[in-house]
């Protein structure tokens, strides 16, 4: 199987500038010849082009969205493209904005092939926000609300009439940062949200047993890994860190239980900020992570 890496640089969806250096970052750290070295076939289809993050604040309740909107189309045409020609697109953030781009042409091709899509969403937020409940504007906190249909005109309904994502199709790992009206939000939608007290009270096997349980022959299973999942201790390189997140042994037994699956279909790699990182720490442990969760294990090869 191919595997076609796909750099989107940019921070737009973000009000914390240097995620959009988190493309090269991942290329410096190794990520093409780790994946070459667990005998995928990896080409680097390089950067899309976007415009640029203009710097302003939020109107309407949207930061940037005409930007955002340029962006995901991009991603989308990309993640599409290497979908039809067989491919397994890696996406490389960029802000988690781009989810939104991204897992819509994986919807998208998901229905045409008569295939489930489920999603594993690895964060330390649950990015279901829209422009009537957002503290910030930024629009890296909304892309579930809009895969879910919920959100501006011009960000939802990208993969048919129906909305990319129902509910049950997404398990949230690894959250600790859920604002007011967000839980709100949760609540109402119904999601899948296994918190950081989960994890604590019943351990990631049990977490993941849980998650993972209605993965099937016919399941095309999404990762979207937003860096910021980690504890800041370990990946400092995120703009958006909050204290208390798993430890490296259970990201890494997170990622092998995903592996184990063999229905990984799609990666996204978001939020990796290259100006906040030390000595490009987070990116190399980006990578160390995306091996697990290719198969990459201790005894086996
Ligand atoms: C916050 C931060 N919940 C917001 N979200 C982030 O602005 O909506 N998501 N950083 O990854
Ligand atoms: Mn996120
Ligand atoms: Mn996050
Ligand atoms: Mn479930």
């Amino acid at each position: 199987r191919t595997i076609a890496l796909i750099g989107a640089p940019t921070d737009v969806g973000a009000s914390v500038r240097g995620a959009g250096m988190g493309p090269d970052a991942l290329r410096v750290a190794g990520l093409a010849d780790a994946l070459r070295a667990h005998r995928f076939t990896v080409v680097d289809r390089g950067n899309l082009a976007g415009p640029p993050n203009p710097g302003l604040a939020p109107e309407g309740g949207l930061r940037h969205l005409q930007e955002v909107v340029t962006w995901n189309r991009s991603v989308f045409d990309a993640v599409d493209a290497a979908l039809g020609q067989g491919e397994f697109p890696l996406l490389m953030g960029g802000d988690h904005c781009l989810a939104i781009g991204s897992i819509s042409a994986v919807a998208w091709h998901c229905r045409r092939q008569g295939k489930q899509l489920r999603v594993i969403w690895l964060d330390a937020h649950t990015d279901v926000n829209t422009e009537a409940i957002s503290p910030s504007g930024n629009i890296h906190g909304m892309p579930v609300a809009c895969l879910l249909g919920h959100g501006p005109a011009s960000l939802v309904g990208w993969s048919g009439e129906r909305a990319a994502l129902e509910p049950q199709d997404i398990d949230f790992i690894g959250i600790r940062s859920v604002d007011r009206d967000e839980k709100q939000a949760i609540r109402q939608l119904g999601l899948q949200v296994y918190d950081m007290r989960h994890i604590d009270e019943h351990g990631m096997r049990n977490t993941m047993t849980e998650a993972l349980h209605d993965i099937g022959d016919n399941t095309h299973l999404h990762v979207s890994f937003d860096l910021d999942c980690l504890d800041p201790m370990d990946a400092p390189g995120v703009g958006t860190g909050v204290r208390g997140g798993p430890t490296y042994r259970e990201i890494q037994l997170c990622m092998e239980m995903i592996a184990d699956t063999g229905r990984m279909g799609s990666l996204d790699v978001v939020e990796i900020n290259p100006a906040l990182d030390v000595r490009n720490r987070t990116a190399e442990l980006a990578v160390e992570f995306v091996q697990s969760l290719f198969g990459a294990s201790t005894l086996a090869r």
